[in-house]
């Protein structure tokens, strides 16, 4: 085992976490890194020197996922993944995806700096567009082998920029993505350190998550279509409002889940379009994405359904039409016994203060689970925020988080785990 000296150090962290909050960081005071923007690829760039720095070797697969390899004594034993994400939504915080891949970065250069060789390869990795500026979980999805030229092609962002644009505007060839598959039987399993998003570990005072399930997420683009009209003249009775259809859906939202959803289901309007978007126009199109989330398929699957019903009732009532597109199902995977069992044993070790919970934000290790086990490590949220340049963890619990990622890896990697 490492010893406290040759522990994580928070202010190599701390540091990290400062220097690469510069880029992107916008007026507003948030971070604005999203996929396959010249800031996402500085903040690779940044990212793939410190690996460097750390005596990684390093490289970038064809979904530009951004790796730092630390070798181990057999090349041939499965690889041990480790990382996270650092594009961000708009106006994000600086720890969301980051954090897993910084506290991964400071556990792979203090094994090297004590010249510890692990059993098998470990590899640090920084996925591309997990947060969905192209739909989400791009660089996972890769390496997982779920990518597909269907994908490449009808992926855009919210703007209508497509994928594939955007990565050639960057010099990237597109189509390199559909090579970043990997082997399952190369991968030995993958740990994600996360901050946890929520409330759950502030609000009972402890310090640490040991994830046992993540949960599933699916996004739709629904579009109402009624008829636009003059805003003075035409009756409130002869009117096809396309938005007073979204008006009447985000009522029914909370019978929704109440009657097919559970205590975890999560249902979310985050983006309204109006067309024509003017004041004095009655809107003839209305498009708008829902984000709906349950740990059980089953029960995404009855929530999906209600929505389509809901959505006809109201398109009949309000003589509109309705379409929508899947944007992403991504199912909620349960961890690893045998991980979750070492990063539970790492915390306990630590003689911290930590729970067994579940995700309720979605993340890379749901789709690396695909092709190996995983597990992940919750931080605490200060208030629970994220997605907001208010999100913040304490240096102290961040500290503890890096510890049990250290503790975590050496009983998986270093002793046979
Ligand atoms: O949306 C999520 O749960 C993640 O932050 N991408
Ligand atoms: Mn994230
Ligand atoms: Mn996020």
């Amino acid at each position: 085992m490492l010893t406290q000296e040759s522990g994580v150090s928070i202010d190599r962290i701390s540091a990290d976490l400062k220097q690469l909050a510069e880029i992107g960081r916008s007026d507003d005071g948030g971070l604005y890194r999203m996929a396959f923007t010249d800031a996402d690829m500085q903040g690779k760039d940044w990212l793939e020197a410190r690996m460097r720095e750390a005596g990684l070797e390093t490289t970038r697969d064809g979904a530009c996922n951004v790796i730092g390899r630390l070798p181990g004594k057999n090349p041939d034993a499965p690889t041990l993944l480790i990382g996270s994400h650092i594009d961000t939504v708009p106006c994000a915080g600086i720890l969301d995806g980051t954090l897993g891949v910084l506290t991964g970065l400071e556990c792979l250069r203090v094994l090297k700096q004590a010249g510890r060789v692990p059993d098998c390869d470990i590899e640090l990795i920084a996925f591309s567009d997990e947060e969905g500026r192209f739909g989400g979980m791009f660089g996972s999805q890769a390496l997982a082998g779920q990518i597909t030229p269907e994908t490449i092609h009808s992926s855009a962002d919210p703007a209508g920029e497509r994928l594939e644009e955007a990565m050639k505007a960057l010099g990237l060839d597109p189509w390199e993505a559909l090579q970043a598959r990997r082997d399952p039987e190369s991968i030995g399993g993958y740990l994600e350190l996360h901050i946890e998003q929520g409330p759950v570990l502030s609000q009972a005072g402890e310090q640490v998550g040991v994830v046992e399930a993540i949960t599933g997420l699916f996004k739709w683009s629904i579009t109402f279509s009624g008829e636009p009209n003059h805003a003075g003249t035409t009756p409130m009775v002869m009117r096809r409002d396309a938005f007073m259809g979204v008006a009447d859906f985000a009522h029914e939202v909370p019978r929704i889940l109440d009657e097919n959803g559970s205590e975890r289901s999560r249902a979310t309007i985050g983006r309204v379009e109006l067309t024509p978007g003017s004041p004095n126009t009655v809107p003839g199109e209305a498009t708008f994405t829902i984000d709906v989330r349950d740990t059980d398929e089953t029960t995404m699957n009855e929530i999906a359904a209600a929505i389509r019903k809901v959505l006809g009732a109201i398109a009949r009532r309000r003589g509109l039409r309705f379409s929508y597109q899947v944007e992403s199902w991504i199912k909620p995977v349960n961890c690893d016994p045998r991980l979750v069992g070492h990063v539970e044993a790492a915390a306990a070790d630590g003689g911290l203060r930590y729970r067994r919970m579940e995700s309720g934000a979605a993340h890379d290790a749901q789709i690396i689970a695909s092709v190996c086990p995983v597990a992940m490590i919750f931080v605490p949220s200060l208030e629970g925020k994220s997605h907001s340049p208010a999100e913040w963890t304490a240096w102290d619990d961040i500290e503890a988080g890096a510890r049990v990622m250290l503790g975590a890896i050496e009983r998986i990697a270093f002793e046979g785990g």
